[in-house]
């Protein structure tokens, strides 16, 4: 199967600038490390508005409508890249952005029963009521189930986030929403989240393995369990935030939390998805090179892709 590259650097949604030189971070540390990815494979770039040049208009989602536009925008390319056969590797600036890369994958195949892989130390499944930062790209896995967990509420929202957080939960042409279920995800690796998150977590039981399992099981054991479970599955997507590492490899994310997965954990999970029948895409995100010495984030990434993909055999 023909694989594309699909690149946005939208930091919009990160509460620290720098995301958005992240994919080319990585594409420098590829040219670096003489990893010839980018010269195999066809890659387009999604032009988006990367940064934020103003303060934000609503403290509860900021951005909201520029990040619904640039969602919307994503979700195009991702739907058309996989309408035509391709699987899909993505470079992100933000976590925010992945919500509109799932919802072209929704849109590419609207019957079909997807699958997504969550790999981060945090749940990204605030919405505009519960969120303390605002911050959108803590909110992507909450926009994909259409969850707003108003019970948890901890903030008046204001009339035109309410309208624009309904749109940017439709995205894309078939207004799909929820565009999955929670017994579609799995998080991996999460550790920081907030008291509002692990309450939804429960209350939709969401699969998710935390570090102790890891350790205890062993990143492949791990592994080939996920595998099993969406073994049954159409497709499956797996987003990796670079933040589910240890910040000793590197601290070149928005918010690093110790306790995270070391490289050769990294490569092993990203071995057995990444060779699952089902596997279809892989999205990389908050690659944050401000934050960092000598583009250690972005070495990381090259080293994990270099030993863990044979793009040959897709
Ligand atoms: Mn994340």
């Amino acid at each position: 199967m023909p694989v594309k590259i699909l690149i946005c650097a939208s930091e919009v949604g990160a509460g620290k600038r720098g995301a958005s030189l992240g994919p080319d971070a990585v594409r420098i540390s590829a040219v670096n490390m003489l990893y010839n990815l980018f010269n195999q494979v066809p890659s387009e770039e999604i032009k988006t508005q990367k940064l934020n040049k103003y303060s934000p208009q609503f403290k509860s989602a900021k951005y909201i409508k520029l990040i619904a536009s640039t969602q919307a925008k994503i979700c195009r390319k991702m739907c058309n890249a996989h309408m035509e056969g391709f699987k899909t590797i993505i470079f992100s600036g933000d976590h925010s952005n992945a919500a509109g890369f799932f919802a072209g994958f929704r849109e590419a195949y609207p019957d079909k029963k997807l699958g997504l892989i969550w790999i981060d130390a945090h749940g990204d499944i605030h919405s505009p009521y519960t969120s303390p930062s605002g911050n959108m790209h803590g909110m992507p896995i909450a926009i994909l189930l259409g969850e707003d967990n108003r019970e948890n509420q901890i903030k008046p929202v204001k009339p035109e986030v309410i309208k624009n957080w309904e749109r940017i939960k439709r995205t894309g042409k078939r207004k799909i929403t929820p565009k999955l279920l929670p017994q579609d995800i799995v998080y991996v690796d999460i550790r920081s989240l907030e008291k509002q998150e692990w309450e939804t977590l429960k209350k939709l039981k969401i699969k998710y393995y935390p570090p102790e399992d890891l350790q205890k099981k062993g990143a492949h054991k791990t592994a080939k369990e996920i595998e099993k479970y969406f073994e049954h599955y159409d497709a499956v997507y797996v987003s990796f935030d670079v933040d589910s590492l240890d910040p000793s490899i590197s601290k070149g994310t928005g918010t690093p939390v110790p306790g995270g997965l070391s490289l050769d954990e990294a490569k092993e999970l990203l071995k057995v998805f990444t060779r699952m029948p089902n596997f279809k895409s892989l999205e990389i995100t908050e690659v944050n090179p401000l934050l960092d010495n000598e583009n250690k984030m972005a070495n990381a990434v090259v080293n994990i892709l270099r030993e863990s993909l044979v793009i040959e055999s897709w």
